[in-house]
């Protein structure tokens, strides 16, 4: 029996809008904008109760220390901290947001993931990603290695991998641009092992390539033990990525044997993707149910606005599923009519929809299933995860009283030169992790 739980990262104490999302058009289009932490943790912290009380096992991954005094120091700012601190604020904004980012929240990004149903060894492999394409996401892959370490230091079977080196060719978003299918639930460990998709941003002939290199999406499938039959490497389409759609999570979604794609989501794919619907029916005895979007019924730039394809989809208690959507969704009648038309769809397994405002995290390119990252695992794997981690009400109380201790109302990025911001910032976290 394999369970998928769910892992959202926290909003950081110095959630701020730095415009440094490379080809991400809400990153951009918030650029200094005064951002809202408290708000923003809170917001987030209402979905991971949302998926818990569905009854979905949901632990959250703690912040990481920000800002990182020693990357500033590492690029040659020296002095006290106070010291590195204006004169980088004085040299450059980009690497004085950076050093500030609270991107870690967007744990989609943070590893890709093969449940031991799946690979040769019958281990759980976790790669912890490189995030190599932005300047301020590379310095999570260390942090986050060790806080994946010890969360899985007892699981049985686990594995967390280092990142893959850190080289343009082997760039790596993690599970942003990965979709493990399967039959469902309950059947990974038997016959049915899942079937791994895994999207590059390659085919890009010019301009900005995607944020996922074929080299990684290979090297993935090669350390994970996926063998060849059960592994599609497929491109994203150049136009995708020029509208904005910077992960291939903005364009397509899956969860078990359901996966919802836009037409122009993958680029010259359509043999692959015929092969993928026979070898689905081969490995799980299931068709895979695959719903393409033509873009007469969401156009790219209405996928990009309401993040549709962004919706995470949980399986409810009943076996039916329930699709949580970003607000957006609802100002964009196209996005709304095709969430209608898959609950009517009785073939389609989704039966509900909940609408969450994530606006904090939106306005940064993160919708709900950018904040999670999802890991199968058996009920003996998944009794071994530190307790401290899970998310239920009472620790959902208690994160949100220290939320409401420590976390800025407003923060703007001219606080972030501030020391005693940072000395705040740590502290906060020293509470957290005590
Ligand atoms: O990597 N935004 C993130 C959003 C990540 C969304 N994740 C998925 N689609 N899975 C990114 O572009 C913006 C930070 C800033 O501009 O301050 C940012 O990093």
């Amino acid at each position: 029996m394999t369970i998928e739980a769910n892992f959202d990262g926290l909003v950081g104490p110095s959630h701020h809008y730095g415009g440094l999302g490379v080809g991400n058009l809400a990153s951009l289009g918030s650029q200094n904008q005064p951002s809202h932490p408290r708000a923003g943790a809170l917001q987030g912290l209402e979905k991971m109760r949302t998926v818990a009380a569905l009854g979905v096992p949901q632990f959250f991954l703690p912040p990481c220390r920000r800002p990182n005094i020693d990357w500033l120091r590492a690029l040659g700012f020296a002095g006290s901290d106070a010291d590195v601190l204006k004169s980088v604020a004085d040299t450059d904004i980009r690497l004085l947001s950076a050093a500030w980012s609270s991107a870690f929240m967007w744990t989609a990004n943070a590893a890709t993931v093969t449940p031991s149903s799946d690979s040769a060894d019958r281990r759980l492999h976790i790669s912890v990603a490189n995030l190599a394409s932005n300047l301020h996401r590379q310095q999570e892959a260390d942090q986050r290695h060790e806080q994946l370490a010890e969360m899985f230091s007892k699981v049985p079977g686990a594995v967390v991998h280092r990142a893959l080196p850190s080289a343009y060719p082997l760039r790596d978003e993690g599970a942003a641009n990965h979709m493990r299918l399967s039959g469902g639930t309950g059947d990974s460990d038997g016959a049915g092992q899942g079937v791994h998709v895994l999207v590059d941003g390659d085919a890009v002939s010019s301009g900005f390539l995607g944020r996922q290199g074929r080299h990684c999406s290979a090297a993935i499938a090669r350390r994970h033990g996926l063998s060849e039959d059960q592994v599609f490497l497929l491109q994203q389409h150049p136009d995708a990525v020029a509208a904005g759609v910077f992960h291939n999570d903005v364009i397509a979604t899956s969860h078990q044997y359901l996966m919802i794609h836009h037409a122009k989501a993958f680029f010259d794919a359509a043999a692959e993707l015929e092969r993928l619907d026979q070898v689905c029916r081969r490995s799980f005895g299931r068709d895979l149910l695959r719903v393409v979007v033509e873009e007469s019924a969401l156009s790219l730039k209405e996928a990009v606005a309401s993040y549709l394809f962004n919706s995470q989809i949980v399986t409810n208690v009943d076996g039916t599923f329930t699709i949580i959507c970003p607000e957006n969704c609802q100002a964009v009648p196209s996005a709304e009519t095709l969430i209608q038309q898959w609950i009517a769809d009785d073939r389609n397994p989704i039966a509900d929809v909940i609408y969450l405002p994530l606006d904090q995290s939106m306005a940064n390119g993160g919708g709900p299933a950018c904040l999670r990252l999802r890991i199968q695992l058996t009920t003996e794997q998944l009794a071994a995860i530190p307790q401290e981690y899970s998310i239920d009400d009472a620790r959902a109380d208690r994160l949100s009283r220290w939320i409401e201790c420590w976390y800025p109302e407003t923060l703007q990025i001219s606080d972030l030169a501030d020391l005693g911001f940072a000395e705040h910032c740590w502290a906060a976290l020293d509470d957290l992790i005590k």
